[in-house]
C-alpha cells in the first residue's frame, strides 16, 4: 500500500474538503508509487490562510533570535535526517543521489544563515535634520506569505522562501509542486518538530490551477513567493498586480557558458558536462547554450561527444548513474518536441536525442544526452528554456560575437565563460546581462549566502539567497522619537537659509 500524505493546516494533519486524490509515482519506475497526496481546492486555501492569519499575530511577537533558534533547529533535524530526505527525493523526482543530498545540503545552509540573521536582521539608524530627535528603521513582517515552488528543488527551493519568510514573522501558506509533494511534506514535519507553532506553517497540496491561483487572489496574503516559469510568473504577476500584493518571482534561464580558445579546455569540459546534464538539465540555472570560440570549435565537440557518450544513465539511487530521469511524461515529450523543432530549424544533432525504453529503462522517463550543432541563435532551441538535457552549440569567431549571442535572449539568469584572460574575464563580466556570471566554472552552484536571480524576463527584481531574500518578506517601518517635549516642524525649523 501506498503511504497516505495529507495537509496540513493549523497543526492538524488532515485531508481535503474535497476528498480527492493524486498519486505521485518514481519518475525512474513509474510502478512505484511514492505516496497518495490530496488534491486540494480553493476551499482548503482559505482554512489555511484563516489558520495562518490567527497564528501570525503571536509569532511576530516572539523574539526574532527565538524564532531564529527554531530554524536552526530544524537545521539540525535536516543534518540528521539528511540520507533519508535524500533517497525519497531520488525517489519521488528522479535526480541522482550526489545532487540530491546538495539539494538537502542547501536546505541545511539556509537554516543556519536564518539563525544567524535572528541575530541581526539590522535597520539603519539615521541622524534626524531636528534636534532631540532620533530617527531608526525596524523591519517588520507582512504578514502571510503564499509559497508556490517547483520540483527541481524540493528540499532547497522551499527552504530559502520559507525560512527567511518565518524569521521575519510571517506565517506561510505553502503549496509545493504536485510532482514533489512528499519532500515538501518532510520539511513541513522538521518545522513542525523543531518548534513552529500550530497554524504558522500551512501545506495544501494540489495543482496549481486550483491551490495555487486560489493563493494568488486571497485578499489576506500580502506577499507570494514563487519559482517557476516565466509564463506562469508573468500570470502571477498580473493577478498579484491586481491585489496589490507583492510579489517575488524566480523564473526562466537560457544560460549561455562560453568557452575562448585561451580557456583551460578539460576544465571547460567539466564544466558544461555538470552544467548541461547535472539534473538531467532540469534547472533554471542549467547551461543550455554552448558558446565555442571558433579555433576550439571542433576539438572542443569532439571531446564532449567522446565524454557524453559514457554519461551513466539510470535510477539516481544507483551511487554509479550520472544522470537520472526526467521528472514526467509530458516533461519527456516536450522536450522531445524541441528536439524535432531544432531538426526542422536545421541544426545539427551530433548526439542522442532520443528517449530510451530498453531493459531498465523500460518504466521510466528516460532520454539520451543530446547535442545540437551548428545552431543559431535565432533558432528556437537556442531562444527558448527546454528545461531537459539538451545543449545547443553556438560557434563565434571572437569575444565580441560570444557576448552578443550570450545576450540575445530573453532571459538571463546565470551565465558563465571560460578564459584564461584576465581582461576577457572582467569585460565579460560587466558585459553579460545576467544575474550571476561564473568565471572559469559551470553555469549552476549559486550559494545560499549570495544574492541569487535575474534580469530580463527571468524575474521581477528581487534575489533570493543571503539577506536580500529578507527584504521580500519584510516591510520597513521608520520611526522618528522626538524627546524635546515640544512640537518641532521637519522643513520648517529646519530650512536652510541662504
Ligand atoms: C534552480 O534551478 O531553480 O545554482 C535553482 C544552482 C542551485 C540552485 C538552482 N544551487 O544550480
Amino acid at each position: 500500500m501506498a503511504e497516505r500524505y495529507y495537509n496540513y493546516i493549523n497543526g492538524e494533519w488532515i485531508d481535503s474538503v474535497t476528498g480527492r486524490t493524486f498519486e505521485n509515482r518514481n519518475p525512474a519506475n513509474w510502478d512505484e508509487v511514492i505516496g497518495v497526496f490530496p488534491k486540494s481546492s480553493k476551499e482548503d486555501v482559505e482554512k489555511a490562510v484563516e489558520a495562518a492569519k490567527k497564528a501570525q499575530r503571536e509569532w511576530a511577537k516572539m523574539p526574532v533570535p527565538k524564532r531564529g533558534e527554531i530554524l536552526g533547529r530544524a537545521g539540525d533535524l535536516l543534518v540528521q535526517r539528511k540520507e533519508e530526505l535524500a533517497r525519497l527525493m531520488t525517489r519521488e523526482m528522479g535526480k541522482i543521489l550526489k545532487e540530491t543530498r546538495g539539494d538537502v545540503q542547501e536546505g541545511i545552509d539556509t537554516a543556519y544563515y536564518a539563525f544567524g540573521e535572528g541575530r541581526r536582521l539590522f535597520g539603519i539608524t539615521t541622524p534626524s535634520e531636528l534636534p532631540n530627535m532620533m530617527a531608526f528603521t525596524v523591519m517588520r513582517p507582512v504578514g502571510v506569505a503564499g509559497i508556490i515552488t517547483p520540483w527541481n528543488f524540493p528540499m532547497a527551493i522551499p527552504c530559502w522562501k520559507i525560512f527567511p519568510a518565518l524569521l521575519t514573522g510571517n506565517a506561510v501558506v505553502f503549496k509545493p509542486a504536485s510532482d514533489t509533494p512528499a519532500t515538501a511534506t518532510k520539511l513541513v514535519e522538521i518545522l513542525t518538530e523543531a518548534g513552529v507553532p500550530p497554524g504558522v506553517v500551512n501545506l495544501v497540496h494540489g495543482t496549481g490551477r486550483e491551490v495555487g491561483e486560489a493563493i494568488l487572489s486571497h485578499p489576506d496574503i500580502g506577499v507570494i513567493s514563487f519559482t517557476g516559469s516565466s509564463e506562469v510568473g508573468s500570470r502571477i504577476a498580473e493577478v498579484a498586480g491586481k491585489h496589490l500584493k507583492r510579489v517575488s518571482l524566480e523564473l526562466g534561464g537560457k544560460n549561455p557558458q562560453i568557452v575562448m580558445e585561451d580557456a583551460d579546455l578539460e576544465l571547460a569540459l567539466e564544466g558544461v558536462l555538470w552544467g548541461a546534464f547535472g539534473t538531467t538539465g532540469q534547472r533554471c540555472t542549467a547551461t543550455s547554450r554552448l558558446i565555442l570560440h571558433e579555433p576550439i570549435h571542433d576539438k572542443f565537440i569532439e571531446m564532449l561527444v567522446e565524454r557524453v557518450k559514457k554519461l551513466k544513465i539510470g535510477n539516481g539511487l544507483d551511487e554509479t548513474i550520472e544522470m537520472g530521469p526526467v521528472i514526467n511524461e509530458s516533461q519527456l515529450n516536450k522536450i522531445l518536441e524541441y528536439v524535432e523543432i531544432g531538426k526542422k530549424e536545421g541544426a545539427k544533432l551530433i548526439y542522442g536525442g532520443e528517449r530510451l525504453t530498453d531493459g531498465d529503462y523500460a518504466k521510466g522517463w528516460f532520454m539520451q544526452p543530446t547535442i545540437f550543432v551548428d545552431v543559431k541563435p535565432e533558432m528556437r532551441i537556442a531562444q527558448e528554456e527546454i528545461f531537459g538535457p539538451v545543449l545547443s552549440v553556438i560557434k563565434v569567431k571572437d569575444f565580441d560575437e560570444a557576448i552578443e549571442v550570450a545576450n540575445n535572449t530573453t532571459y538571463g539568469l546565470s551565465s558563465s565563460i571560460y578564459t584564461t584572460d584576465i581582461r576577457l574575464a572582467m569585460r565579460a563580466v560587466e558585459l553579460l546581462e545576467a544575474g550571476i556570471t561564473y568565471i572559469n566554472a559551470p553555469t549552476i552552484g549559486a550559494e545560499c549566502h549570495l544574492p541569487f536571480g535575474g534580469v530580463k524576463r527571468t524575474g521581477n527584481g528581487h534575489r533570493e539567497g543571503g539577506k536580500w531574500a529578507y527584504e521580500i518578506f519584510t516591510e520597513i517601518k521608520t520611526v522618528y522619537v522626538d524627546f524635546s517635549g515640544k512640537l518641532q516642524k521637519a522643513q520648517i525649523d529646519t530650512a536652510v537659509t541662504k
